[in-house]
């Protein structure tokens, strides 16, 4: 390949001159922001171990009273960004959120969209633009940008749950920012029993929801028995994979990124082709080999990884005679809506 001028080949008169006028050459930058063939990647293959993570999580309720955390959440940081950056990809923030009995985690809306994966614990409850959402393991819960939540705990024993945020990228745009409110008042409707089976869905008057995000929780069980029941219909099927989607437009549940719920039949291994959005994977149940690039990551449940887009990753369930079940977030609405969204097989 033709190798370009470096800024060292410039009298540094000129390169003064440049500087004091707010002036940059592109040739010596030319290659780094436009790399050949494959895009750099600042994500790297990580894992955090919940064993090791929430000792660290209930430290940090006894260290910190939640009026002076707002949200207690340790960030699940990519070395390959910078740990203060707190990004798990370009796009993708995860962090893991503790909520004590009794604790009130105060009303506010923001920019970035986020969802909440429950790990562990019964009792919590989030309220999300008036509807009361209760708090089970494995049950996704949306708070859609703009969408006013608060977190309660009426139960007896510490919940936690994995925050994913589209927030880097919205931070990156300068577009991130929230606003406080007051305790809501929770309406009735709820749409997680109102959209309650897919392919029938509630039409008052044969209008249809004026709402943008009709749905703001998915249950496990039910996204647990869409599963089995995939698995169960074609035995031969060897993605068994649903979307959490929006049941009036039959989109990705969020705008940005992406949410899915994977079963491995026992013993299975499963090839996730070189797609160029970076990827999480979280386990709900059972015992799942992860293969990124060089690295291999053995998750249990409530482990957590991400990958980097453009690379291939195997997913393996170590549970010979059981299925695993792992829940995944991506960049794919992001990079299909920006017109980058690529599958190199
Ligand atoms: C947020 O609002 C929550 O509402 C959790 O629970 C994590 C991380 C960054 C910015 C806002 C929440 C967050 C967050």
């Amino acid at each position: 390949m033709n190798e370009l001028g470096r800024l060292e080949d410039l009298p540094q008169a000129y390169r003064d001159e440049l500087k004091s006028l707010n002036l940059v050459p592109l040739w010596p930058s030319l290659r780094g922001v436009l790399p050949p063939k494959v895009p750099t990647r600042q994500t790297q293959p990580t894992y955090w171990a919940y064993k090791t993570l929430r000792p660290l999580l209930l430290k940090a309720g006894e260290l910190t009273p939640i009026e002076k955390a707002e949200r207690r959440v340790l960030v699940l940081a990519n070395p390959g960004h910078g740990l203060e950056k707190m990004q798990a990809s370009a796009a993708i923030y995860l962090g893991m959120q503790l909520l004590l009995p009794g604790e009130w985690a105060p009303s506010h809306r923001h920019t970035p969209n986020a969802v909440r994966m429950i790990v562990e614990g019964e009792g919590a409850y989030t309220t999300v633009d008036g509807e009361k959402c209760p708090m089970s393991r494995g049950d996704l819960i949306l708070t859609p940008t703009g969408l006013w939540h608060e977190h309660g705990h009426d139960g007896t024993e510490p919940v936690v749950w994995l925050d994913v945020l589209d927030l880097p990228l919205v931070y990156y745009m300068e577009a991130s920012y929230h606003i406080n409110g007051q305790r809501q008042d929770v309406v009735s409707g709820r749409g997680d029993r109102q959209y309650i089976r897919a392919g029938v869905v509630p039409t008052p008057v044969f209008g249809r929801s004026q709402k943008a995000y009709p749905m703001l929780r998915y249950a496990w069980t039910d996204a647990k028995a869409a599963l089995e029941s995939l698995a169960a219909d074609d035995p031969s099927l060897e993605h068994v994979q649903v979307t959490y989607t929006n049941p009036e437009t039959g989109g990705d549940a969020e705008n940005i990124l992406g949410f899915y719920a994977l079963m491995l039949r026992p013993g299975q291994s499963l090839r996730l082709p070189a797609r160029s959005p970076a990827q999480v994977f979280h386990v709900i149940e059972g015992q799942v080999q992860a293969q990124i690039v060089n690295s291999t990551f053995t998750l249990v449940e409530a482990d957590t990884c991400c990958a980097p887009g453009y690379e291939a990753v195997t997913l393996k369930n170590l549970k010979s005679d059981t299925p695993s079940f792992v829940f995944v977030a991506d960049e794919s609405p992001l990079h299909r809506k920006l017109g980058v969204y690529e599958n190199w097989g």
